[in-house]
């Protein structure tokens, strides 16, 4: 069957057009992060989602809920990147990265994101999996380091990530503000550096650093315990955010608040971690 070519001219004035949002991801069967979570964030926040998977996590309650792995081939992942970029050339200025999972996806995705111009690129530097060999994992940090993080124009590293990419250790906020300003310098990109529930007090800290401002966001913490999907969550409500218009600090403080709501009204499972529900603020 063959389609005939878009009948633009028909479709009504008042028709939406929503910001295009693309995310480079990895599937995580639950649903609770990766590519699901940003499907779910983009919808959510009237963005037109489209996703190109890197990879296809399986939790496997059989070995205590540890990740099991498995990439997407290289061809496979370019071949899905030259259809979404064909088909919304000129439309796709947005894309989010999320779990690469090996050096030659992150090979095949940095040259997909030098075939064209980008307004925003959203990097949420997703390091070590459990369930990766490991072997690959320091390759993976290495290529991820000098060939993803030099594109971004915004970067969400969590606290072990900050650490990693900045090389502070980071016990409390002003490490976590001088994490930030380390991974700016080396990036250029405006940071989010999330603390969450790991550093000490009644609230859930992240810092957000772009070169000008600095500014701590701070939300009291929904129990002590890391919910599933919050990074992935908090990195593509930034992304579809900057999307529609918003400049980086608005698009902190609105994925920020999103995430809060969504770790309130947690979705419970049979799993040892809760998952974040991206329909939180509706609750
Ligand atoms: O939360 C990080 C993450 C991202 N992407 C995928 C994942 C996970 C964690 O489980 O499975 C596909």
């Amino acid at each position: 069957m063959t389609f005939a070519a878009s009948p633009s001219a028909s479709v009504p004035a008042t028709t939406l057009s929503p910001a295009v949002t693309l995310t480079i991801a990895g599937s995580e069967a639950t649903g609770g992060a990766g590519a699901q979570a940003d499907l779910k964030t983009f919808q959510e926040l009237g963005t037109y989602g489209i996703v190109a998977l890197t990879c296809i996590v399986s939790f496997n309650p059989k070995d205590n809920w540890n990740h099991r792995f498995v990439p997407v081939e290289a061809q496979v992942i370019a071949d899905q990147l030259e259809a979404i970029q064909s088909c919304y050339a000129g439309d796709l200025k947005t894309v989010k990265l999320g779990m690469m999972g090996s050096p030659v996806t992150i090979e095949t995705v940095a040259a997909a994101l030098e075939a064209q111009e980008w307004d925003n690129i959203v990097l949420d530097p997703v390091l070590i999996c459990k369930g990766q060999e490991p072997g690959h994992a320091l390759d993976t940090d290495q290529a991820l380091k000098t060939k993803l993080l030099p594109k971004a124009t915004f970067v969400t590293p969590n606290h072990f990530e900050a650490e990693q990419l900045s090389g502070i250790t980071i016990n409390n906020v002003e490490d976590l503000k001088a994490a930030a300003k380390a991974i700016h310098e080396v990036s250029g990109a405006a940071v989010l550096a999330k603390g969450g529930v790991r550093l000490e007090g009644d609230d859930a800290v992240d810092v957000f650093y772009d070169g000008e401002t600095l500014e701590v966001l701070s939300a009291p913490k929904v129990g002590e315990h890391a919910v599933s999907g919050a990074g992935c969550t908090l990195a593509a409500a930034v992304t579809a955010e900057l999307a529609k218009g918003a400049t980086p600090l608005e698009a902190a403080r609105t994925a920020k608040q999103m995430v809060t709501e969504g770790i309130k009204n947690r979705k419970e499972s049979h799993a040892p971690f809760d998952a974040l529900w991206q329909g939180g603020a509706r609750a």
